[in-house]
């Protein structure tokens, strides 16, 4: 193993090898999707969500919409990070604010463990789509903090440490609507309530140069601390004459000054190619939302959402990853 991730070992992650002569740099797990539309008894799907290391198992926040199609987010727990049970019922916040309590829809969730306790950010809804940030201990009781930003925003996602001594947070600002444009942006909070010194870290790809990335992208995962960057996993969106297709990409950041690129993939590395990706709810979607890894291994499980309706999983490495983008410069 040529790079580094720096965090935990993981040996309980779900893993899967390579298949033989597979020559893509993410290969998927074999019995995809994991979690169908129907996991809890009013969804209509489940997909976009995230899942962390709890207590020696796993435990994750879901997006499932319901069959009225109203978006929420969930908490959910599993032994294996495979076979999940997800609470019937929405994470119930508490705050010292109703004003921001109030519901309108939440979606897209991230979970990042951040020195002593579990952060959630999603899509909040506060007269159009902002970031929304909470914290849990035990995935029961759910504190919600202050909105990160003004509306519109969407795909807010923390580091999991502080850099620079700062809270740092990835994310798009939007519009009201299908948003179609989108850069990815770095910004920066001492108290996870005030946000400011905003960097630009990158933006779509005009010309035939990356054409998958060339609407807009945004963050996925958290971040990934290796020993040469950050590694982020984003979407990046091509406009079609059957709509937006979601793929996937990889950049390399600077640890110091993450608004800095080292490297991006020019190739995706995974796209909408089997049948649950290309047909549901939003045909041709894959969408990246978390996560696990192994240090020990440098092993790296995806979950990502498949057509805005069942939940993915599949494998890669911290190698395969940076190998790519060596060998596909953008
Ligand atoms: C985005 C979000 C995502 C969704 C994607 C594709 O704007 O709504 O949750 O996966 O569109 O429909």
């Amino acid at each position: 193993m040529a790079n580094k991730i720096i965090g935990n070992p993981l040996p309980n992650m779900p893993w899967q090898e390579k298949p033989e002569g597979y020559t893509e740099p993410v290969w998927r797990y074999d019995s995809n999707p994991i979690i169908g539309r129907h996991a809890t008894k009013r969804s209509n799907s489940v997909f976009n969500s995230a899942v962390i290391p709890f207590e020696g198992k796993f435990a994750g926040v879901f997006r499932c919409d319901s069959k009225s199609i109203s978006m929420d987010i969930f908490a959910g727990f599993s032994e294996d990070g495979i076979h999940w049970t997800i609470n019937e019922t929405p994470i119930q916040f508490e705050g010292e604010d109703k004003e921001i309590l109030n519901r309108e829809y939440r979606y897209d969730p991230r979970v990042c463990f951040i020195e002593d306790r579990y952060y959630i950010t999603w899509c909040n809804g506060y007269h159009g789509p902002t970031i929304g940030i909470a914290y849990t201990f035990d995935f029961k009781k759910f504190y919600q903090l202050e909105n990160a930003f003004l509306p519109y925003n969407r795909n807010g996602v923390l580091f999991p440490r502080k850099i620079n001594g700062m809270y740092a947070m990835l994310s798009r600002p939007s519009d009201t609507g299908h948003t179609p444009f989108g850069d990815i942006f770095y910004s920066q909070s001492p108290d996870l309530t005030y946000w400011g010194r905003h960097r630009y870290v990158m933006g779509t790809v005009k010309g035939d140069a990356s054409a998958w990335q060339s609407t807009k992208i945004g963050p996925g995962p958290i971040p990934i601390e290796t020993e040469e960057g950050w590694l982020m996993i984003y979407h990046g969106v091509i406009n079609t004459c059957n709509g937006f297709v979601y793929r996937m990409g990889a950049a390399l950041l600077d640890l110091d000054q993450p608004w800095k690129v080292l490297l991006r993939s020019k190739d995706y590395i995974l796209a909408p190619h089997e049948l649950y990706e290309c047909i549901g709810d939003v045909p041709n979607v894959t969408f990246p939302c978390a996560t696990l890894t192994d240090a020990d291994t440098g092993r790296i499980a995806i979950y990502y959402g498949c057509a805005d309706t069942v939940t993915g999983l599949a494998f890669t490495t911290v190698d395969e990853l940076i190998n790519h983008m060596k060998n596909n410069p953008l």
